[in-house]
């Protein structure tokens, strides 16, 4: 595949280049100590291994936070980066990898207003540094039927959420992706009313689980992937970690997302993945993880999971609510 490189530093020499497969197996050996296969005390030392592995170049430093790995394995980077979700580059799956690369990384601001004390404008690269870079593997489960498995690297987005301070009447947080016809050729087609708006509530937004994401497998995010930034929501399906973000605005008021927007009835606020409530035109009782059995069309399907797996976690953020009239 041809590679895209981000405006960050200069090129890495071929020999520099962590090979997939090390970085895959490595994951995979990380993620058994942090099981405890090899016993505690080996763990930080693996996690020290990674760090000085992807502190490079165009790659990403970040530490492994070992309260986020999965038992499941890892969907290959080829799979991660190859078949995507990002319709202002095309509603095609391969699109994105096509099309991204005419998206200008560099400079990239974020507005950050609405409700809050701390408004400001902030540079990708000032918020890289808002917090220590963590490496979390998380479940992408896409309300289409099939899920991946990512080592992203982010921080927490509340880490950004506290320097805004928002005020007492903010309850929701609207995301806003870039629109920007010269750079998306997607934005030609009317599939969507650009830009891609989405939102989340504000004890949603808080939630240690959402990450404000800035790379994957080690290195800057790929453009198909929502570079320089996009959110991750991993109990949310896919549609809700919305990409390539210019805008994060505190409301009082729920925001009006693209996809709610789109089809009403089959996109609702929340987004939460449920196995119960089925999408009109697709079950979510089941999924096909990417890359299963060795066939990227048809893995065989397993079970979906409420939450995706993070009801442990989110559940009681909807404590008392209708899960199937607020889907
Ligand atoms: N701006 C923007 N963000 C987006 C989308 C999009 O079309 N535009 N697609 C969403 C959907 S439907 C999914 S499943 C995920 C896919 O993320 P990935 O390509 O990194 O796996 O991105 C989400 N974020
Ligand atoms: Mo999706």
């Amino acid at each position: 595949m041809n590679r895209q490189r981000d405006e960050l530093g200069p090129a890495i020499p071929a020999s520099e280049i962590t090979p997939r497969a090390v970085f895959e197996q490595r994951r995979t050996i990380i993620r058994a100590a942090a099981a405890g296969v090899f016993g505690a005390a080996l763990a930080p030392w693996f996690a020290r291994q990674a760090f000085a592995q992807t502190a490079a170049g165009g790659k990403l430093a970040s530490r492994p936070n070992l309260q986020f790995v999965l038992p499941d394995k890892l969907t290959s980077y080829k799979d991660v980066t190859g078949y995507n979700n990002f319709y202002e580059f095309g509603t095609g799956k391969t699109d994105p990898a096509r099309n991204a690369h005419t998206l200008l990384t560099r400079p990239w601001t974020v507005s950050v207003d609405g409700l809050v004390k701390r408004p400001k404008v902030y540079d990708v690269d000032e918020l890289l540094k808002l917090a220590p870079l963590e490496e979390r593997i998380y479940r992408l489960r896409c309300v289409e039927g099939w899920s991946m498995v990512i080592p992203w690297i982010g921080v927490p987005l509340a880490e950004l959420i506290r320097r805004a301070e928002p005020t007492g009447n903010a309850k929701y947080v609207e995301f806003t992706t870039l629109a920007d016809p010269k750079q998306m050729p997607g934005l030609s087609v009317k599939v969507l009313d650009w830009p891609y708006v989405e939102g989340l509530r504000l004890d949603e937004a808080m939630h240690p689980l959402t990450l404000l994401t800035f790379g994957l497998y080690g290195e800057v995010l790929p453009k198909q992937n929502g570079a320089p930034l996009r959110i991750v929501v991993p109990w949310k399906y896919g549609f809700k970690s919305a990409k390539s973000i210019v805008r994060i605005r505190f409301t009082e008021r729920e925001p009006e997302t693209s996809w709610h927007r789109a089809a009403p009835d089959e996109y609702g606020f929340y987004s939460n993945v449920n196995p119960a409530v089925d999408h009109p035109r697709w079950s979510q009782a089941t999924e096909r993880r990417i890359g299963d059995g060795g066939n990227a069309l048809f893995p065989p399907r397993r079970k979906t999971l409420p939450f995706n797996g993070y009801a442990e976690q989110v559940a009681p953020l909807y404590a008392g609510m209708d899960l199937r009239k607020f889907f």
